[in-house]
């Protein structure tokens, strides 16, 4: 079988002790590119892990194996070179003032850039003034706000308040996400968009940037 439909199978297969194997074997005795291998075997392998996800054939629990899996396959490609990646948009990221649960927020973190986005990981307990100064530093597409508590998901508000009231050229689009957030809070504070898990996320600022 062609090596780089092998990888891109091992990553649906969450073949986590396999794909080293399979990546050097690509590298050194097939001497393909690191761009092809990321591209037509690793990102391809992600793109129909989540696509599973899509069709409730997969659950979190296994996309979290295919992104490790995934993570194992990138980290060998990045010893032998830059991976040219097309990054699709940049995401900055926090858990909100006052709430330091940062579970959901990694895997967030992890299945947004396994899907070729740049995320900046600005950590838990983030006041409302930095995470919008650092979105506006880094140029950020979109600000992702995790929270997981009933008692710190008011501070979103405060970041969506605060954004509108700047006057900038460009507004970062803001989604949020975590335990006790919903659609409907979403919308009341004036966020973009919500989501109930991460794959969704991923989905989420897809359709928010418009690819
Ligand atoms: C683990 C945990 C902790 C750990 C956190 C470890 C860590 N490093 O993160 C520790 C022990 C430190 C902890 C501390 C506390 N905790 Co706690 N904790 C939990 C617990 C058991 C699980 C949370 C979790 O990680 N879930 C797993 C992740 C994967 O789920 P998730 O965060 O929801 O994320 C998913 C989605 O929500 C979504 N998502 C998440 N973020 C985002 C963001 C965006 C943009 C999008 C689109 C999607 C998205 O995607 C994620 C993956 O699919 C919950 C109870 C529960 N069963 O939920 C209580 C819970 C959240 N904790 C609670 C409390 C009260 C506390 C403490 C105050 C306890 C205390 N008295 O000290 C402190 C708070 C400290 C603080 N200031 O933040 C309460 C909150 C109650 C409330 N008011 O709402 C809960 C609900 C327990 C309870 N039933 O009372 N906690």
């Amino acid at each position: 079988m062609d090596i780089l439909k092998e990888i891109s199978d091992c990553i649906v297969n969450m073949g986590k002790e396999e794909i080293k194997d399979l990546v050097l074997e690509a590298l050194d005795y097939e001497s393909l590119s690191v761009e092809d291998i990321y591209a037509k075997g690793l990102n391809n392998g992600m793109t129909r892990a989540l696509d599973k996800f899509e069709e409730k054939e997969y659950y979190l629990p296994e996309i979290i194996v295919c992104a490790d899996t995934l993570n194992e396959g990138i980290a060998l490609l990045k010893n032998k070179g830059e991976i040219k990646k097309d990054i699709k948009g940049t995401v900055a990221l926090a858990v909100v003032e006052g709430d330091t649960h940062e579970i959901g927020k990694n895997i967030v973190k992890i299945m947004m850039e396994a899907s070729g986005y740049n995320v900046i990981d600005l950590g838990v307990n983030q006041k409302s003034k930095d995470i919008i100064n650092s979105a506006i530093e880094n140029k950020a597409d979109i600000i992702a706000l995790s929270s997981m508590m009933t008692t710190t998901m008011e501070n979103m508000k405060s970041v969506v308040n605060d954004l509108n009231n700047m006057d900038l050229e460009k507004y970062p689009k803001i989604i949020v996400g975590g335990g006790p957030v919903s659609s409907n809070f979403a919308q009341e504070i004036g966020a973009h968009g919500y989501s109930e898990n991460a794959p969704k996320a991923v989905s989420l600022i897809k359709k928010l940037m418009g690819r």
